[in-house]
């Protein structure tokens, strides 16, 4: 019996509207389901290049635009023979941010969106993409933002517009303002047709190719 290839899910959304708690919670009902599942998280603060993001992201280390958005890409394509060969072996990945994140980030600050998406190019395209949706004047409610220095008002506001432009009609959007309850249900069915197909494609390297 060949082993069906594992899902390859990506978390993206506003800040603070509740990814990294809600990929946890996945990924837990997913494994509780006995479904072997990975948690992914870009970006990955662990590796060389994701050393210099943090410090970037801490602001003790000044970067230019093009190059911090650079490691960023660098950051997702040094995982992908990591990403390739566990959903191969069939495990499924959740994934808290990935490109999409980089494109509308990099080009909130004044970068070209078709720039922007040149290094992802050619990346592992997702099998489904949930996108937390959540209000600034919400994000602004949990606690409102920190320290890191994308954590600001004004900027956020051109991010979710980005966001906006580079959304796909297959792209699952969740109201994030909703309880993490009935926010995890949402993603829960959201995913349940894909979770439930017998086959699904090979994967597909083929991001933003076309
Ligand atoms: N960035 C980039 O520029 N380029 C790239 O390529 C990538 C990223 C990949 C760091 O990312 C920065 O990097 C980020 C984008 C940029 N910049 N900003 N700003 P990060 O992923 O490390 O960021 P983070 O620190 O994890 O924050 P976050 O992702 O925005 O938060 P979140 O994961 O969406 O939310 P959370 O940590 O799960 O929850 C936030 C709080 O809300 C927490 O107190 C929860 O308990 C609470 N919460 C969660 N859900 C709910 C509900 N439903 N109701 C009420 N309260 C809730
Ligand atoms: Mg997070």
């Amino acid at each position: 019996m060949t082993t069906r290839r594992g899902l390859f899910i990506v978390v993206e959304g506003c800040d603070r509207a509740g990814k990294s708690t809600q990929c946890e919670r996945l990924v837990q009902r997913m494994r509780g389901e006995q479904l072997g599942t990975e948690l992914l998280k870009f970006p990955d603060r662990t590796t060389q290049t994701g050393q210099m993001i943090d410090g970037y992201l801490k602001q003790t280390q000044h970067l230019d635009d093009h190059a911090i958005h650079l490691l960023f890409s660098a950051n997702r394509w040094e995982a992908i023979d990591t990403m390739t060969s566990l959903l191969n072996s069939g495990t499924n990945l959740v994934v808290d941010r990935y490109a999409f994140s980089g494109v509308a980030f990099s080009a909130a600050k004044g970068l070209s969106l078709d720039w922007c998406k040149q290094p992802d190019v050619g990346l592992l395209t997702p099998d489904v993409v949930l996108f937390l949706d959540l209000p600034i004047e919400e994000a602004e409610r949990r606690g409102g933002f920190g320290d890191e220095r994308y954590e600001k008002r004004e900027l956020q506001i051109i991010v979710r517009q980005k966001f906006g432009q580079l959304m796909e009609s297959s792209w699952k959007v969740i109201d994030a303002s909703e309880s993490m309850d009935k926010v995890h249900e949402a993603m829960w069915d959201a995913i349940q047709s894909k979770m439930q197909a017998s086959t699904l494609e090979d994967l597909r390297f083929d991001l933003w190719k076309a």
